[in-house]
């Protein structure tokens, strides 16, 4: 049996800077409540699950946080304010555009200066521009947070945290569940303090599951807000199944469901009433475009309709 999610925040303590990190994410809040503003929260990347307390190793996921860092620029460009909860070191908005060493490719040394100045390559110009452009934006209009998270533990406290400041947004609030988030994890008190020794043998390592948090998320934290999970699977024969399964239970209002492989081209929006398929075809990539512009395009429509008929009411 899994520990209730009571239990599972009562065994597991929060992050040190918890406190910290409450304090920006209501300030944030402050500031777009009385403007009227929509507000996400995006959730991104993949959590770890650390095999020791003094962590050496973890077991980790895939998830590099493709999906949650496009989709937060279309967000924002669109005028949501965003709450980017990341995992440290994954993808982030923007920066994804010019990281890794294409990033000093893209910059040159100007000799005449002394070795003393650095400019972006004139061939660079058109790629960095634009993306600067809207990072800019982004920053001036103050609409952008960023919150970091490395451990499961971590994540779900940050998201609970976070989700108890949304509320006062009533409709006008979104979670977009993008992370990956383990299914499985060590409990603390199972837990070595120290690094595993090989000379002790090869470990026996027991994953207990984790709570199902989407079912306090929907139903107490942010019950007014428009909810939407992602699900992953593997098999094309079970998504759809999986999917409303997930809606039927958790009672949210939009899971959009993937498959590992196709994750880039298709997903599945599953509603309690509809089944509808966004795509990215083979010619729209090529032009640049990607699957989370429609992504976000769609929810927001959606988002509207919602609000629109939680203020009717
Ligand atoms: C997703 O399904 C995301 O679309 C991906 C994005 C993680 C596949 P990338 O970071 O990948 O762009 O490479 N996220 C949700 C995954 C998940 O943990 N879902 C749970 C489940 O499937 C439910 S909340 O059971």
């Amino acid at each position: 049996m899994p520990l209730s999610w009571e239990q599972f925040y009562a065994e597991n303590p929060p992050p040190s800077d918890l406190d910290q990190k409450r304090h920006y994410v209501q300030d944030f809040c402050q500031k777009h409540l009385n403007n009227g503003s929509r507000i996400v929260l995006i959730t991104s990347g993949g959590t770890t699950v650390p095999l020791e307390h003094h962590t050496v190793r973890f077991v980790d996921n895939f998830s590099a946080g493709t999906r949650g860092s496009a989709s937060a620029e279309y967000f924002l460009e669109i005028g949501y304010a965003v709450i980017f909860l990341y995992r440290l070191k994954s993808i982030e908005p923007y920066l994804r555009h010019v990281m890794g060493s294409r990033f000093l490719d893209m910059l040159e040394i100007d000799k005449s200066a002394d070795n003393t100045s650095i400019s972006v390559k004139p061939s660079e110009v058109h790629n960095i521009l634009p993306v600067l452009t809207k990072y800019n934006a982004a920053k001036e209009s103050q609409k952008f947070l960023q919150v970091g998270f490395t451990t499961l533990s971590d994540y779900l406290w940050l998201l609970k945290t976070i989700c108890e400041t949304l509320p006062s947004f009533g409709a006008r609030a979104m979670i977009y569940l993008a992370a990956a988030v383990s299914d499985f994890y060590v409990p603390a008190t199972q837990m070595p303090t120290h690094k595993m020794q090989s000379q002790d043998g090869a470990p026996t390592i027991q994953l207990d599951l984790v709570p199902k948090i989407l079912q306090p998320l929907v139903s107490s934290w942010v019950p007014n807000a428009y909810v939407i999970s992602f699900k992953l699977e593997t098999d094309e024969n079970i998504l759809i199944k999986k999917a409303r399964g997930a809606l039927l239970k958790y009672k949210h209002k939009i899971v959009l469901a993937n498959l590992m492989d196709t994750r880039r081209s298709r997903v599945v929006a599953v509603t309690p009433e509809d089944e509808t398929e966004i795509i990215l075809t083979e010619e729209q990539k090529q032009k640049g475009l990607e699957l989370e512009k429609f992504i976000v395009d769609y929810l927001s429509e959606e988002h509207s309709k919602f609000i629109m008929e939680s203020t009717a009411q």
